[in-house]
This record gives C-alpha cells, sequence and structure tokens, in this order.
C-alpha cells in the first residue's frame, strides 16, 4: 500500500503519454486535420514538433525521478525527515540549462515569426492587392470583397461584393487579408494552414497565407467571445483563380439583381 503513490503517479503520467501517442496518430486525429496545406504551417509544425519532443523528455525525466522518489521513500518504516538547504550547485545547473532550452527555442522560432509577422517580409503582390476584407462579429465573419478588377479599398466601396462566412482565396499563392472586428476580441483561425490572429476592434490587422491545396476547409473563430461563439464557424475556399472569378461574377449578380429579368431590360 505504501508504494501506491509511486504506481498512482507514473501511472497518471505513462497514461498521458500513451492517450498523446494514440490521439495524434491518424485514426484519431485529436490535434492537427491532417498536414499543413501551407508552406509556413508546415514550418510552424516543425517547430511544434520541436517544442513538444524537449517538453516530452522532460515530462518524463521528472516523473521518472518523482517515481523513484517514492518508490524509495514509500516503503520501510515512517522515520525522521532530513533537514536539508537543497544543493547550491544544482540549482545553478538546473537554472542554466532551463535558461538554455528557452533561448534556443527563442532563437530558433525567429525566422518563422519573421516570416509571419512582419511586414516587410510580405508577399508583394499580396499587399498590393488583398483580396478581401474579413470583418469578425458576435457571430459571423462578414466578408467584404473588391469589385471585379478593383483594388480594395480600406472603405466601402459601391461595387464591393459582401458574402458571410464563405472566404475564397486562389490557391497556391500567397494572398492578404484585412482583419477586423465590430465588437469583441476574436481570432481569425484556419487550423489547416496553422494560421491564427486575433480580431481586435479598433484595428485593421494584415493576415497573409498560402493555400497550396484547393479545397474547402475550416474558418473558425479561436476566442471565446460570446454565447454565439460555436456559431463562428464559417470555410475558406481555396480554388483556381478562374474558379474565384467566376465565384465572383455569381456574387456580383446575385447581389445587383434588381428583380428585373434581363429580357423584360432589353424589351
Ligand atoms: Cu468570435
Amino acid at each position: 500500500m505504501n508504494r501506491f503513490w509511486c504506481f498512482f503517479f507514473t501511472g497518471a503520467a505513462a497514461l498521458a503519454v500513451l492517450f498523446c501517442i494514440v490521439g495524434s496518430g491518424p485514426t484519431y486525429r485529436w490535434w492537427f486535420p491532417g498536414p499543413s496545406i501551407s508552406p509556413l504551417g508546415a514550418q510552424i509544425d516543425d517547430l511544434f514538433y520541436l517544442i513538444l519532443v524537449i517538453t516530452t523528455v522532460t515530462f518524463i525525466g521528472v516523473n521518472a525521478i518523482l517515481g523513484y522518489v517514492l518508490w524509495k521513500y514509500g516503503s520501510g518504516k515512517p522515520r525522521r525527515s532530513d533537514f536539508s538547504h537543497g544543493s547550491h550547485t544544482l540549482e545553478v545547473v538546473s537554472s542554466i540549462v532551463t535558461a538554455g532550452v528557452l533561448l534556443f527555442i527563442a532563437l530558433y522560432q525567429m525566422d518563422v515569426w519573421y516570416r509571419y509577422r512582419v511586414k516587410s517580409t510580405f508577399d508583394r503582390e499580396a499587399v498590393a492587392h488583398p483580396v478581401a476584407e474579413v470583418t469578425a462579429r458576435q457571430f459571423e465573419w462578414r466578408i467584404r470583397y473588391p469589385g471585379p478588377g478593383k483594388t480594395l479599398e480600406d472603405t466601402p466601396q459601391p461595387t464591393d461584393l459582401y458574402t458571410v462566412n464563405d472566404l475564397h482565396v486562389p490557391s497556391g499563392k500567397p494572398v492578404l487579408i484585412k482583419l477586423r472586428s465590430e465588437d469583441v476580441l476574436h481570432s481569425f483561425f484556419l487550423p489547416h494552414l496553422r494560421i491564427k490572429q486575433d480580431a481586435v476592434p479598433g484595428l485593421v490587422i494584415p493576415v497573409w497565407f498560402q493555400a497550396d491545396k484547393t479545397g474547402i476547409y475550416d474558418l473558425v473563430c479561436a476566442e471565446l467571445c460570446g454565447w454565439g461563439h460555436y456559431k463562428m464557424r464559417g470555410q475558406l475556399t481555396a480554388e483556381r483563380e478562374d474558379e474565384r472569378q467566376s465565384y465572383l461574377k455569381e456574387l456580383s449578380k446575385t447581389q445587383f439583381d434588381d428583380g428585373v429579368a434581363e429580357k423584360e431590360k432589353s424589351e
């Protein structure tokens, strides 16, 4: 019975590791919805796995020591505890090692951070022609596209096209959206691309990404923004440029339809 706590704590830690291994496998996919479809996302995954390896090794190491101590002192006759000031050397070594690991991660991730966040590194073409303005509000994504052949302006234009919860972007090249919020904090999250950016009231935040595979992907809100947070489920449609153009044309037809059939107009 005295060794119960040893089994309890090491067992719980082993179960946690086991769940993570099984859950991350292709059967359950608790972590990522498949491999990243964006080149930057793949780099972000590499960082994620690097940090995961470091934390897993630390986790297993710490629990092994805990298990050993519980095993060693968890049996035998109860005895008086030793009084100890601790070990100065051990504290210095563990502080330096921890600082070293953190410093390494901080430096190692800078390249990815730089590409993702520093405006001067953004693709020039994408910056010059943002595909859309995405405005988060309780509880939907409002999307404003520039009219055909137009460039997105900061303020709404009569030729702009509007839709909700469906963001169409061309695949295979970097695109930029302008992210805003109308009310509270939201978070623009494209899990398949590993893109996540807070939408902050009062700010217009440029977000760039590149979907290399055509398809329909999740666009969700990753910030608990009110009772209807769960309803902010949109989609990202990555398609060929010509498909996107015909989508916009269709959208424009619907939006500017005055209810009079074409035939009647010409009469
Ligand atoms: Cu939200």
